[in-house]
């Protein structure tokens, strides 16, 4: 005799990275069970209606009680980044353990999983940073923490706290080749940068909008192309991570037409917010918007639409770093307006990620359905070896989904989740929303936030398990 499930999601429209289709989703023992027309009655029922039901969002980029140098202090914990996260649709983050140079890798990862425990409100698993390269790092932490699950890491082409050089990243590179490994990398010019920002002090130039300025599309052209040409000469593949504009993807669709596996994600930022949203004045309102890359103009918005439509970027995360813009522990360090160099880099998109896609991207007319969920959910589990149990709607995966609302509804700071005291995309108006949000079969958003902290879980990854990086170039 047939089991009975534990609850059944009548009338969906199910969305995959492949087909939509209509079908009833029977979940049992927080997994999906059943997939067809008309299954059998569940001890819990709920009607979609007709409406999209796609997987959670696997935000792949995304910083949560990340430690920061003093008074800087991320806002959101594992707390209220998940609550975050849940009540916009995602249902799995992949956050950064970051190793502080002089640390031991393994110290970080353990630092990061106390700050995790007991908090999450949906699952988990963590990238490693690496920032210091030392012969034991190479030849015994990171080999061993990649074969125990944490298989992907990001390395710095910039910041002083951070940065690798060359001959670094090549060390890491072929530890990524030997081990399997999916290496992330963020692409600026750090000489570049320190060197125009030292101009642009001299010349009394320092309110928020001239971070702008200090990192043109030229630094992460040249930092992207060096990236490539490092993972050539090592034979690996990687993933640029927050790619902003037209140069950059230039450089990756030259990659790609050389037979190299480069993979790129991009982020809400560089869709709908330009470099203007760090000030047309001396304003220091503008920090809202501090980020890196910065956000760029219409024309490379454009460029970013296409790259998602047409397949060079594979990934679509929130590069969610979250500081407050009041209080002294955020954009205004000890409360003071400080020169644009000393202004944290981040904004916050964890909540909005999806909506605003969904919204302009498959609403809009600018991307499919099918489109949406890879790049939100299906690509994000495969790169990070989290494929299918996560970013699919199939049988045996976790019952992680997103019953979507459409109709217009205007973004407010006041109605999100996180702990930070602004959105960059305050009054856009959004034409969906997650209406229900369910990790593991268990109902976390539904107009009202259902705290299950303690309940997400950490997730081991496995090896990337992403097919070739194709764009039609
Ligand atoms: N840039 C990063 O590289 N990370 C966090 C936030 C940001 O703006
Ligand atoms: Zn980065
Ligand atoms: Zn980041």
């Amino acid at each position: 005799m047939t089991e009975r499930f534990d609850l059944v999601i009548r009338n969906a429209r199910v969305a995959t990275a492949s087909d939509v289709f209509d079908a009833d989703i029977g979940v049992k023992g927080g997994r999906i069970a059943g997939l067809g027309l008309s299954l059998a009655a569940g001890d819990r029922e709920l009607d979609a209606r007709g409406r999209v039901v796609t997987p959670g969002g696997v935000d792949a980029h995304c910083h949560l009680d990340q430690p920061m140098a003093p008074p800087v202090r991320m806002a959101d914990d594992f707390d209220s980044g998940t609550r975050a996260a849940a009540c916009g649709g995602t249902t799995t983050v992949i956050p950064f353990a970051a190793q502080e140079k002089g640390q031991s890798l393994r110290a970080a990862v353990a630092d990061y999983h106390r700050r995790a425990d007991g908090k999450a409100h949906v699952d988990y698993a963590f990238h490693l940073i690496v920032s210091d390269p030392s012969p034991t790092v190479l030849e015994e932490e990171l080999p061993t923490l990649i074969a125990e699950g944490y298989t992907s890491f990001k390395v710095y082409m910039t910041y002083d706290d951070l940065k690798l050089d060359d001959g670094q990243i090549l060390d890491v590179l072929s530890v990524a080749r030997q081990q399997g490994a999916m290496a992330m990398i963020h692409a600026e010019n750090a000489d570049a940068i320190e060197w125009l920002t030292r101009r642009l002090e001299a010349a009394g130039r320092t309110a928020p909008r001239f971070h702008a300025h200090a990192r043109p599309m030229l630094v992460e052209r040249e930092a992207t192309h060096r990236a490539i040409s490092l993972a050539e000469l090592v034979d690996v593949p990687i993933l640029i991570v927050h790619v902003s504009g037209k140069e950059a993807v230039e450089q990756i669709r030259w990659a790609r037409s050389h037979g190299l596996r480069v993979y790129a994600e991009t982020c809400p930022q560089y869709l709908f917010l330009t470099a203007e949203d760090l000030g047309l004045d001396d304003s220091y309102k503008g920090a809202r918007c501090v980020c890196s890359p910065p956000p760029r103009d219409a024309s490379n918005q454009r460029v970013i639409w296409d790259g998602l439509n047409d397949g060079l970027f594979t990934i679509f995360s929130s590069d969610h770093a979250p500081f407050r813009y009041e209080g002294d522990d955020g954009k205004k360090p000890a409360g003071q307006e400080v020169p644009f160099r000393h202004i944290p880099n981040g904004i916050p998109g964890i909540e909005t990620r999806l909506a605003l896609l969904y919204s302009e991207g498959v609403l809009g007319g600018r991307i499919t359905l099918e489109k949406f969920v890879e790049l939100v959910a299906t690509n994000p589990a495969k790169a990070y070896g989290l494929h299918p149990r996560k970013g699919s709607i199939a049988i045996g995966a976790d019952a992680d989904l997103v019953v979507w609302d459409e109709g217009e509804r205007v973004l407010r700071n006041q109605d999100l989740h996180h702990n930070v005291d602004y959105t960059p995309y305050e009054g856009r108006v959004l034409r969906a929303w997650p209406g229900i949000t369910l990790v593991g079969g268990e109902v976390v958003w539904d107009g009202q936030f259902h705290p299950r902290a303690g309940q997400g879980r950490f997730l081991v990854c496995g090896k990337p398990t992403l097919g070739p990086a194709g764009a039609r170039t």
